[in-house]
């Protein structure tokens, strides 16, 4: 392969790509076609290297990861090429001579929408991180067509339309039809006896899709390791389709193909109904079972007999979504290599790992038995029997104690219970923060902590400080290398070395320019782009996450509308500037979560129309919040909102992201808030709000009553006045008054308000100011996933890193 390691060699391919690709000579190219030939020249240059990683990791026969999760939320791909293979400046100069700025390439890259929110995009930093550690892991998913939606903010509400991101092609894959497999739904399964009188499965009637891996190298930081990132994507085969249709059914042949077709068509299929949640049954079977097969075929072919497959090979799944893992290893070593329901359950118990991300009782996956049977009639039998197993320990340790053996059963109540399943056939169960891990053995998971307490641990999260730091933030990233050198960038928690600085005049003022610079940048583009005007000597507080009662914009607004109402009534009251800004989709189907949107920009245009109060004070609420944006707000942010009600978020990843640009929190003592709190300390955080504990602890006792705050507190029966403004906004105050506050938004509410305040009186002085943001920035590295993730290759998956 010809490639390129000089500005020379750079230009002259960049020119024959352009007549290969698109027949065009460099002055007549678009700059979308300009991103699709850099990003087909990166992939070549590193194809040696991902062909070499490979090489060695088979030739070595090293333990390897596979992490199996239903989404990754990648984000951008070029720049963070770039900065992996060290080829940015290089690129970028090359193209200054061709007459392009790279700055102008970067966004017509569109953003993959391979994933929704948190736990897709915690999934794309720890690929990230594998491969910046040398490490041998893999992430294995489905390639959809379709990403979750594009949001339109119309008239103040959310509209929907679809995310066809895939439109122009996806030029950092590679189809690899050769590896293609097959996967079977539907038909009957039952067991006979075999050769020799032991029992086999007979599979029979079953319709058959063909799974086709699409491979997206996964760069290491300037380290030559090139993992693999493998997207599966759905197709019918033809002879399925002339099965049908040899028996004259071309109805049923037709619905076979669209069915098939179907399963990588969209992310997150409406599950509302009946059909959506057969899809995504159909899904999460399709993905792990595609990837195992592959898996077991390169196993084999490299390293030998299934027997060994748990020393070499460690399967970690993210939440239950891919649980079937389990089953489905048990089928592929019982039905396929012939080995003993204890041999394969040894094997699979010790090679799946499984991580928990949300205590949410609707979030937990629960398939109705009559669906998952007739989808998935071996892996039923499978989970059956493991179920009986399992249960028959149960009875014995306490015998005839039913109520034990409910808590802790696969199959219940005409359900499969996925969380479950995912503990019982897995050697570790990890939460994503130490309070959530906590809650899980003391709470949702108690039952099973009591059985199995070896299996429980902590990773809490982190996120990739070379995307969410060095690349967003080259500002920030200079004047850190300026003070401390390069260290850290190898070696986050040497931000450390930061610290001091916080005590030096010098620096704090370079630091408040830079925090300057980047709300400027962020006032031009919202300008330029989306007609936006912001006054960027105001003070930036920013909840961007997706929208949630649990995750409380509601609180936020109504401390809006609330400082909005002091405002009017004394228009001399002195406080500093603020920009609210909110960004976040609601599923389309969150009534409660899509009318908090129109709320925020009801009040939004309220304060606008109102010179009393707009000069003071400004709210938006950004379209189509996603990683590239996220990658401008972040470094422009002076306060980080964290405010869900405690316990409910299982750790939060933005809040480490602000934290690396330097954002003070404001938070609860909820999920990875608490460590948060627990590096910087009182003096460089503002926490508020009931603990877990007590809101635990109100549940029990069955809530509290809001009705008596609304009676007594004046301010919040102020703010409860906006949601009087719309019939739409009854709803609300219904869930807040006469549904009792589920999330104890009225409860906080004082709290918040008082928070605020303090976030205000910190903000007048300056100097403890940039001292609290450069104590975050230097206690950010502990919240690197390379931290996160050199705990699961050492504490789960006891894997080494290998040198490419
Ligand atoms: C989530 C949790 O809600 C987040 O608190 C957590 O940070 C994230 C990654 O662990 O996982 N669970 C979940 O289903 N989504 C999340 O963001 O989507």
């Amino acid at each position: 392969m010809r490639t390129w390691k000089t500005k020379k060699e750079f230009k002259k391919l960049f020119i024959e790509k352009a007549e290969v690709l698109f027949e065009k000579n460099v002055k007549e190219l678009s700059h979308r076609e300009v991103y699709q030939i850099i990003a087909t020249m990166i992939k070549d240059l590193v194809s040696d290297d991902w062909i070499q990683t490979e090489k060695i990791y088979n030739h070595k026969r090293v333990r390897q990861v596979y992490y199996f999760s239903i989404e990754f939320l990648l984000g951008r791909l070029l720049n963070t090429n770039l900065l992996n293979c060290d080829m940015e400046e290089l690129c970028r100069s090359a193209l200054q001579d061709f007459g392009f700025d790279l700055e102008d390439i970067f966004p017509e890259e569109p953003d993959p929408g391979l994933g929704n929110g948190g736990l897709g995009r915690l999934a794309a930093c720890y690929i990230d991180s594998m491969a910046a550690l040398q490490l041998p892991g893999h992430g294995c998913s489905i390639r959809y067509q379709y990403g979750l939606f594009d949001q339109r903010i119309i008239d103040g509400q959310q509209v929907e339309l679809p995310d066809a991101w895939l439109r122009n092609g996806f030029p950092w894959e590679i189809k690899k039809s050769d590896k293609a497999v097959d996967v079977r739904f539907g038909g009957h399964a039952y067991m006979r006896p075999g050769k020799g009188g032991a029992l086999v499965c007979v599979h029979e009637q079953y319709n058959t899709v063909r799974a086709v891996p699409y491979d997206v190298p996964v760069l290491g930081y300037q380290n030559r390791t090139v993992n693999t990132l493998r997207l599966w994507k759905a197709e019918y085969t033809r002879e399925n389709m002339y099965g049908q249709l040899r028996y004259g059914d071309y109805r049923k042949a037709l619905q076979y193909k669209d069915q098939a077709q179907q399963i990588s068509r969209f992310l997150y299929p409406n599950d509302s109904t009946y059909e959506g949640r057969k899809l995504r049954l159909m899904q999460e079977y399709f993905f792990v079972s595609a990837g195992l097969q592959s898996i077991m075929r390169h196993y084999k072919k490299h390293y030998g007999s299934p027997k060994l497959f748990d020393r070499y090979i460690a399967l970690h799944i993210n939440d239950t979504h891919p649980a079937l893992i389990i089953p489905e290893l048990m089928r592929i070593l019982m039905d396929e290599e012939g080995l003993s329901w204890e041999d394969s359950w040894r094997i699979t118990t010790n090679s799946v790992a499984y991580t928990n991300h949300t205590i949410l009782p609707e979030a937990l996956e629960r398939w109705s038995i009559p669906m998952f049977q007739e989808l998935l009639p071996r892996i039923f039998l499978i989970v059956d029997e493991i179920n009986r197993r399992w249960l028959e320990a149960v009875q014995q340790r306490f015998p005839g104690q039913e109520d034990k053996a409910r808590e802790v059963a696969i199959l219940w109540n005409n359900q499969v219970h996925m969380a479950s399943l995912a503990v019982v056939g897995s050697h570790s169960v990890n939460g994503v923060a130490k309070l959530h891990s906590e809650i899980l053995k003391i709470n949702t998971l108690k039952p099973f902590y009591t059985w199995f307490p070896e299996r429980f641990n902590n990773k809490t999260n982190g996120v990739t400080h070379r995307r969410w730091l060095i690349e967003s933030n080259p500002q920030l990233t200079e004047l850190i290398c300026d003070t401390i050198g390069k260290d850290w960038v190898h070696a986050p928690e040497k931000l450390l070395a930061l610290e001091p600085f916080g005590n030096d005049a010098a620096f704090r003022e370079r630091l408040a320019e830079v925090k300057q610079k980047r709300k400027e940048i962020l006032a031009e583009y919202l300008h330029k782009e989306r007609n936006i005007t912001l006054n960027p000597h105001s003070i930036f507080d920013i909840q961007i996450k997706r929208m949630h009662m649990y995750k409380r914009q509601l609180l936020n607004i109504l401390h809006v509308y609330h400082l909005y109402r002091q405002l009017v009534e004394n228009p001399g009251m002195d406080i500093i500037p603020r920009t609210f800004i909110f960004g976040g989709k609601a599923a389309a189907s969150y009534g409660e979560a899509k009318i908090t949107i129109q709320l925020i920009n009801t009040v939004a245009r309220l304060i606008d129309q109102d010179y009393r109060a707009a000069r003071k004070l400004k709210v938006v609420f950004l379209e189509n919040y996603n990683v590239s944006l996220g990658q401008k707000l972040f470094p422009a942010a002076d306060v980080s909102e964290q405010i869900s009600t405690a316990s409910k978020e299982a750790s939060g990843t933005g809040n480490m992201k602000f934290m690396f640009n330097g954002a003070i929190t404001l938070g609860t003592m909820d999920g990875a808030n608490v460590e948060i709190h627990q590096e910087v300390g009182d003096e460089h955080s503002v926490i508020f709000g009931l603990r877990a504990d007590e809101v635990q602890r109100y549940y029990q006792e069955g809530g509290y009553s809001s009705w008596d705050i609304y009676n007594s507190d004046a301010d919040v029966r102020r703010a409860l006045e906006v949601l009087e403004e719309n019939p739409m906004f009854g709803q609300l105050r219904e869930a807040l008054l006469d549904r009792n506050d589920e999330f104890f938004v009225l409860k906080d509410f004082k709290s918040y308000c008082a928070a605020q305040q303090e976030i205000e009186r910190r903000y007048r002085d300056t100097e403890g100011w940039f001292r609290s943001s450069t104590v975050n920035i230097a206690h950010a590295g502990h919240f690197s996933s390379d931290r996160s993730i050199q705990e699961y290759a050492d504490e789960i998956w006891n894997l080494d890193a290998v040198k490419i």
